[in-house]
């Protein structure tokens, strides 16, 4: 069996695949033409959605692709989708970062720091209004691992959680109340922070537009580390700018990366950071530890822990 590494990845990280499977053979490479010619004889490619080209999928050996990433919504292509190959993902490994990036993002807007950042640069000694998490009210949309994640974290802050669920069930560990998607409408008018952290499927594409915006209190703060397109974007550069809502905090965006010329980059009651929630000095070796608990699975003809189901694009 051949594996192509289609990414930046450490020897040492290439070393354990080939200890736990010593008859794999592992090829690695960033290069786009020299990853076209290797697909052409590879069983399973591992690969970050960036490096990703639809034109690997037409290779005829290729029976698996593994993403690096958790979201998958740049793989959902004819062949995935007919099951002609199998598509897993990194999904289970981002709730520690992303819970702390969400909670730098939440803790910078209650102390003061997007404005703090910018005094500083002008060498200005200004005191501007600060609160705190405690008491307040987190809504979570989505609670796969990352969900679960941010609302334990909310929880040890001494925060109400709600959480939206598509199928709610008992409410899990920290949240005090889990609803469907019918409860949304209620989640946006109570929670004081709102955390996106769906993956981008039809039902979530656009989901926050104006009319949610507008459901929001007025001091809400929304926090994106899901998919740009989940929200609609010139819609809530109109409700930051207007005061719908008191500020975003957003790690991804519907073009990526953000145009030097989009509104948002303007605005001191948002903070942009470049989609890099995710990252960690510990994110390869956990990507890899998961890629070899779904090789093991594959090898063994058991279900892999983290196959994707393609109708459902999560
Ligand atoms: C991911 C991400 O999907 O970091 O893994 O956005």
């Amino acid at each position: 069996m051949k594996i192509l590494i289609n990414s930046k990845i450490s020897q040492e990280h290439v070393e354990k695949i080939i200890s736990g499977f010593p008859a794999v053979e592992v090829v690695q490479t960033e290069n786009p033409q020299e990853a076209e010619k290797f697909v052409r004889d590879a069983d399973v490619l591992i690969t970050w959605w960036s490096n990703f080209q639809v034109a690997f999928l037409d290779s005829p050996r290729l029976r698996w692709v593994h993403a690096l990433s958790a979201g998958v919504d740049g793989f959902l292509l004819p062949s995935i989708l007919e099951g002609k190959v199998l598509l897993t993902n990194s999904r289970g490994i981002h709730g520690i970062p992303i819970s702390e990036h969400v909670f730098a993002l939440m803790l910078a807007f209650s102390r003061g720091l997007n404005h703090f950042a910018r005094h500083q640069e002008q060498r200005k000694w200004q005191r501007v209004t600060l609160t705190e998490l405690r008491g307040k009210t987190l809504g979570i949309v989505g609670m796969g691992s990352i969900g679960s994640e941010i609302a334990r974290l909310g929880a040890a802050f001494g925060m109400r959680v709600m959480a939206v669920k598509r199928s709610p069930g008992p409410a899990p560990e920290g949240v005090n109340r889990v609803v469907g998607t019918e409860g949304m409408e209620m989640v946006l008018k109570e929670s004081d922070y709102l955390v996106l952290a769906v993956p981008l499927t039809p039902e979530t594409r656009g989901m926050i537009g104006a009319a949610q915006l507008e459901q929001m209190k007025p001091t809400a703060v929304l926090i994106n580390i899901a998919r740009g397109e989940v929200v609609q974007e010139e819609q809530l550069v109109a409700a930051l700018q207007q005061g719908v809502i008191a500020g975003a905090g957003l790690d991804v965006f519907e073009t990526e990366p953000l145009p030097a010329d989009s509104p948002l980059w303007q605005l001191e009651n948002c903070i942009i950071t470049p989609h890099c929630a995710a990252l960690s000095p510990q994110y390869m070796t956990r990507a890899i530890d998961l890629f070899c608990r779904n090789l093991d699975a594959f090898l063994q003809g058991e279900p892999m822990p983290t196959l994707v189901d393609p109708g459902r694009g999560y």
